[in-house]
């Protein structure tokens, strides 16, 4: 019983061993029940309530916070209440992000990385993170095929700011002058990425000053990679108005439909114009894991740049995203500010293991451990496995829709990655004649059952419009614990809703 006990009774207080072994070991209780529910298919994914509700208060759950200090009794109920009223990602039946799962390992390294409460800048405070990072960042450069350059990297808080090192860099190589004189000394620049990048990149611009409108949005065909001699022409005409291009970002599986840009006839490209070539692969990089599917990142060898998130495909628990940049040295050069205060030149060890310097943040968070326990947990075979049972569910899934009455895929062509994406159409949507009324009849549809799906806590799938197509769902394979009975479960679960 805790009522009477508070944070003040437990370590670092003279006799508070004992109490914070019981907190702890009561901390870890909560957790694996609601663990065990995030494995049972059976149980809700989530116990929707209003924000309204939440900032009301529920059931003696109330997020305001006190000036007194409060038991830790009530903690503990704060713990099981945040997991109640939260969505458990890791359920099999969880689709909706790219990022799903819930790896016991990578628990276990998120957890000891929260113990050791350390910051990765410089090595005096994380010296075995710090060469777990350098290890890692070794291993990703050989699996990309940059095995034999001395390359670089650093690890980021997720894809956007890995793409964000990336385009900083790109311009800085072209444009060193950038770092003290700014924008104002610079010819108008662009970059190139495809109608269906990410939206990152535009912010990017936005970001570093180089402006969304600079961002030249080259077409893509119906499967959604872009079109090689689209790109030539965008960049001829460019060069054409006085503009000066200095990067390509390609896209190494995108957010909505899966696609890969044709990365090779993109490099092609690059080395003709002088471009800087950045692949987006924080989605798609995982298939480098797989023998089977790497192929389909075939030339991202000849990126200069590469986002790669193991959050996503490789399931390792948010955060965990990775630039990888394959020139040494440039992002050193780019971003470092030599604060005498953290980055002292006379340490009585190399400082070239201080990478802090190389990035754009100060305080750094540690997560390259639990990608490192978890590689050790499988080996890189176990992410291959894991990876290709992911694609074998894409295919399950698309097989099935392919021959599905009231099912219709918006594009029809096998996964190339994990994104199935398709419309539910109800049958009496079939005697609307009129398309443009049809089209927006069908636009209501999507929104509709994941509101119900999200009420009921059955299951949860993201749906979006996408250029000229209306709402449709985007089914995406990246959790562990699915398996083809929710994939079945799935499909009656939109028809069974859809009906309602
Ligand atoms: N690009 C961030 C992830 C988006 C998603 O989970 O759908």
């Amino acid at each position: 019983d805790f009522s009477n006990v508070y944070a003040s009774d437990l370590l670092p207080s003279k006799h508070g061993g004992e109490f914070t072994e019981q907190f702890l070991l009561e901390v870890v209780d909560i957790l694996l029940h609601y663990i065990r529910k995030t494995f049972d298919e059976k149980s809700k994914i989530l116990d929707f309530h209003y924000p309204h509700q939440l900032l009301e208060g529920l059931d003696g759950f109330n997020l305001e916070l006190s000036d007194q200090p409060e038991p830790l009794e009530q903690l503990l109920v704060d713990c099981r209440d945040t997991l109640k009223y939260g969505v458990k990602t890791g359920h099999p039946r969880f689709f909706n992000q790219l990022s799903s799962g819930l790896d016991i390992i990578g628990v276990a390294g998120e957890w000891l990385t929260a113990t050791a409460n350390t910051n990765m800048f410089t090595y005096e405070i994380s010296p075995v993170f710090i060469v777990m990072e350098m290890i890692l960042l070794k291993k990703m450069h050989e699996i990309i095929g940059w095995g034999e350059t001395e390359a670089d990297g650093i690890f980021s808080p997720g894809g956007s700011i890995s793409n964000l090192y990336s385009i900083l860099v790109a311009r800085y190589k072209k444009f060193p002058e950038i770092k003290t004189k700014g924008m104002a000394v610079l010819p108008h620049i662009v970059l190139f990425v495809s109608e269906h990048s990410h939206y990152s990149i535009k912010k990017i611009a936005a970001v570093l000053g180089i402006g969304t409108d600079n961002v030249i949005e080259v077409k893509c065909d119906e499967r959604g990679k872009m079109i090689p001699l689209e790109l030539e022409k965008n960049i001829l005409q460019a060069k054409k108005m006085g503009l000066t291009p200095f990067c390509v970002s390609a896209t190494a599986g995108t957010t909505v439909y899966g696609a890969f840009d044709p990365l090779d006839n993109i490099a092609d490209i690059c080395e003709q114009h002088n471009l800087w070539m950045h692949v987006d692969a924080a989605w798609g990089g995982g298939l480098l894991m797989s023998k089977k599917h790497s192929y389909k990142l075939h030339g991202i060898e000849r990126a200069d740049s590469v986002t790669w998130n193991p959050h996503k495909l490789m399931g390792v628990p948010l955060q965990c995203s990775v630039v990888l940049i394959r020139e040494m040295g440039l992002l050193k050069s780019c971003n470092q500010m030599c604060a005498e205060y953290l980055f002292q030149p006379d340490k009585h060890y190399d400082i070239g293991y201080d990478t802090g310097d190389k990035t754009i943040q100060c305080g750094r968070h540690v997560d390259i451990f639990k990608l490192w326990l978890m590689w050790k947990a499988k080996g890189t075979y176990g992410f291959e496995v894991q990876i290709n049972k992911f694609m074998e569910l894409a295919d399950y899934l698309y097989k099935i829709l392919k021959k599905k009455e009231n099912f219709e895929l918006v594009f029809d062509a096998e996964p190339e990655l994990t994104n199935v994406c398709f419309w539910y159409i109800p049958p009496r949507l079939k005697s609307i004649s009129n398309e443009y009324e049809r089209q927006q009849e069908l636009q209501k549809i999507a929104p509709k059952i994941k509101a119900m799906m999200i009420e009921g806590g059955t299951t949860m799938i993201s749906y979006q419009p996408h250029g000229d197509k209306v709402n449709f769902f985007r089914m995406v394979f990246s959790n562990p614990a699915t398996k083809q009975s929710d994939v079945d479960f799935l499909i009656d679960e939109i028809e069974r809703l859809g009906k309602a």
